[in-house]
């Protein structure tokens, strides 16, 4: 069935790696030769009409008009087909994205966190859940803002940019963004959806192939718009225990996972907040006073012999 797939790899479509993906393609290679047949069509009846109706055989206009309905009908036909591949492919498959979620026990879940201009990823460790996030709480050393005090989150895994994910199992990934709309497409997969800030959106593809794809952001997000890539590695199912296993031990060994790269000339990562506090955040950079808060940021105590 795959194998009719000329336009598609015409136009330059990526191979399929995704278990509903083909279906996609199905509607679409069959939707463009459906359009190069009524192109074809209309353009051979226009150059028809031109020269059968053309001046010096019909110098006046007949009234009456055409008279047989091979033209309803055709119209018809036309009507027909677009309505059964709307009403009985496109939406059935769309419906099964969106609403008919594979159980969480079945499936991977993973949070993606859109930035400018990053794919963060954050997984919820061994406990198999995820510890809060605060927006506040955002620092270059935590890009997230998990907040420290949630003990669910203490085996949080985040991990910058490549997301690792076995082959063969459902992927459920729930999208959010930290500044603009950002979206997470993932070409190879037929599956793309748009990260808004403020929102949780659930997305679900099931992957049938192990390989490197790309993932890329769909939506025109800033000036490194172009440079907005992640990757999504495929793994054969020890492979992916293996790197989820050398996460694991990667964030017990530190304890801020490795920062985004800097500019040069701007101040080093590390304690320095270098993100701009929202409006109306706390302003101590330390709320849950864990050992690492700087003395000087300490409430300012009354001082004997003052102003
Ligand atoms: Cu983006």
């Amino acid at each position: 069935m795959s194998r009719l797939a000329l336009i598609n790899e015409l136009i330059g479509m990526p191979p399929n790696a995704s278990e509903h993906g083909y279906q996609i393609d199905h509607i679409i290679e069959f939707s463009h030769w459906f359009m190069a047949a009524l192109f074809v069509g209309w353009s051979a009846f226009f150059v028809y009409v031109l020269l059968r109706f053309r001046k010096s055989r019909h110098p006046v206009a007949d009234h009456e008009g055409v008279k047989s309905g091979i033209s309803t009908h055709l119209e018809f036909a036309v009507v027909l087909i677009e309505a059964v591949l709307l009403v009985g492919f496109a939406v059935p498959l769309w419906a099964k994205r969106v609403n008919q979620f594979p159980s969480d026990k079945d499936a991977i879940v993973v949070h993606a966190i859109g930035q400018q201009f990053n794919w963060n990823f954050h997984l919820p460790g061994p406990d198999g859940q995820f510890g809060k996030r605060e927006i506040n709480l955002v620092t270059n050393a935590n890009p997230l803002g998990l907040d420290p005090s949630d003990p669910v989150g203490k085996d949080d895994l985040v991990v910058l940019g490549e997301l690792h994910v076995p082959v063969d199992r459902p992927v459920i990934i729930e999208l959010s963004s930290k500044d603009v709309i950002h979206n997470f497409a993932l070409p190879h997969m037929r599956m793309a959806q748009d990260a808004i800030p403020g929102q949780i959106i659930p997305m679900w593809f099931k992957p049938i192939k192990t390989g490197n794809y790309e993932v890329i952001c769909g939506q025109l997000c800033g000036l490194g718009h172009y440079s907005m890539k992640g990757m999504l590695v495929v793994d054969s199912p020890a492979d992916y225990e293996t790197w989820l296993k050398e996460r694991i031990e990667l964030s017990g060994s530190q304890t801020a996972p490795a920062p985004t790269e800097r500019p040069p000339g701007e101040p080093a990562v590390g304690s320095t907040p270098g993100t701009v506090p929202p409006p109306g955040a706390p302003k101590t950079a330390n709320p849950s006073g864990a050992p690492d808060g700087k003395p000087g940021e300490a409430p300012p105590a009354p001082t004997p012999g003052g102003h």
